[in-house]
């Protein structure tokens, strides 16, 4: 595995590419271009300048998260074929420019879903966190309104104000597609862009849904072992992968995320790893990512991760705030930095155990 930091450029991340360098073990950065909407085609000249910066600074793009999907394609509307050869040239030239990893996710509507961007935990470190009930009781116009109030003046990724501006449009345009119809459009997207991920060896990396169910009545299908292994299996081509996270699987406990791991063996082309802790079945916040902090166990995801031989990228997930941090939420640098040592701890710890 590569551990890397997930960074928003220069303009978007108060987070810089120095101090990602001074975490030990951490070379490469997950990156996107902040300043494009789905459907765009990618310029070459802002590839290569994004590539630049981060070379510049001693480190290297692992890849991209994310290349967002137009709800045209998600919904099955005629324009998605436009959209699709936008991806496929967008796709093209991350290839050419030398990136073989592409995350993305087929959430419709929203991306992930928190009430809270920053909860307060007993040590005075604040999180996202998730309240079923307070979902249900809230309007979907209205947690966009939450999220953006919330997040220290920094734009949430997939909550963008130009895109929840038309939140009721986008709830009409997903009004007759269920899990069937998004499984199907996902089927359709795959197929059209796998020869151009065959040629470039990209690896195509779909993120769960987080949470791992239906919110606010809206299909949502990776979300659990079985869909996943569906999804594998309907364009069966190891450059149609998952990024396993283990914080939007694990907030359905019924999910065995080590299970999960092994089973997806050759297919995890990235990693997010992150730990929760449950409160009660119906309300949960993230933690640090010490197994003791959280509900999972941290060595048995690690190890599942190592057994199955991944070496993808890997990154610590979203962080708590902590030592009067202020940025986007979920993505500021210490508790992240704390992460990946930790995270690195456990896989030297495994390695040597299985190697001496
Ligand atoms: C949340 C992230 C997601 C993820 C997208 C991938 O913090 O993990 O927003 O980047 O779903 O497309």
């Amino acid at each position: 595995m590569e551990m890397t930091i997930r960074w928003f450029g220069s303009k978007s991340d108060s987070v810089t590419l120095e101090q990602i360098r001074q975490i030990p073990g951490v070379k490469g950065v997950i990156t996107t271009l902040y300043d494009t909407s789905p459907g765009e085609v990618w310029a070459e000249a802002d590839i290569r300048a994004m590539i630049d910066e981060v070379e510049t600074a001693g480190l290297h793009v692992a890849g991209i998260e994310s290349v967002n999907i137009h709800d045209a394609i998600k919904v099955g509307t005629p324009d998605r074929e436009q959209y699709i050869d936008n991806y496929i040239t967008t796709l093209e030239r991350l290839g050419k420019a030398g990136i073989h990893m592409v995350c993305y996710n087929f959430m419709p509507v929203f991306d992930w879903t928190r009430t809270e961007l920053a909860r307060k935990r007993a040590d005075g470190s604040t999180v996202l966190a998730y309240n079923q009930a307070a979902v249900d009781a809230i309007q979907p116009e209205k947690m966009f309104e939450t999220i953006g109030g919330d997040s220290n003046g920094f734009v949430m990724p997939g909550w963008e104000p130009e895109r929840m501006a038309h939140v009721k449009e986008l709830f009409e345009m997903y009004r007759d597609v269920d899990e069937e119809k998004l499984f199907a459009n996902l089927k359709y997207f795959l197929e059209c862009i796998m020869p151009v991920c065959d040629q470039y060896d990209i690896n195509m990396a779909i993120h769960p849904d987080d949470p791992a169910w239906s919110v606010f009545g809206l299909p949502r299908i990776i979300v659990n072992k079985e869909n996943i292994l569906r999804m594998m299996k309907m364009v069966d081509n190891p450059h149609n992968g998952v990024t396993f996270c283990s914080g939007s699987y694990g907030t359905n406990p019924e999910n065995d995320l080590p299970d999960m791991i092994r089973s997806l063996k050759g297919r995890i082309h990235f990693a997010h790893v992150r730990n929760l802790k449950f409160n009660s079945p119906t309300d949960f916040e993230e933690a640090a990512h010490l197994s003791s902090d959280g509900s999972f166990d941290m060595y048995e995801i690690m190890k599942a991760l190592y057994d199955i031989g991944f070496d993808g990228p890997i990154r610590p997930d979203h962080g708590r705030m902590i030592w009067g941090e202020t940025a986007m939420p979920g993505y500021g640098l210490y508790d992240r930095a704390l992460g990946a040592a930790y995270l690195n701890g456990l896989w030297e710890a495994i390695e040597k155990s299985q190697t001496r």
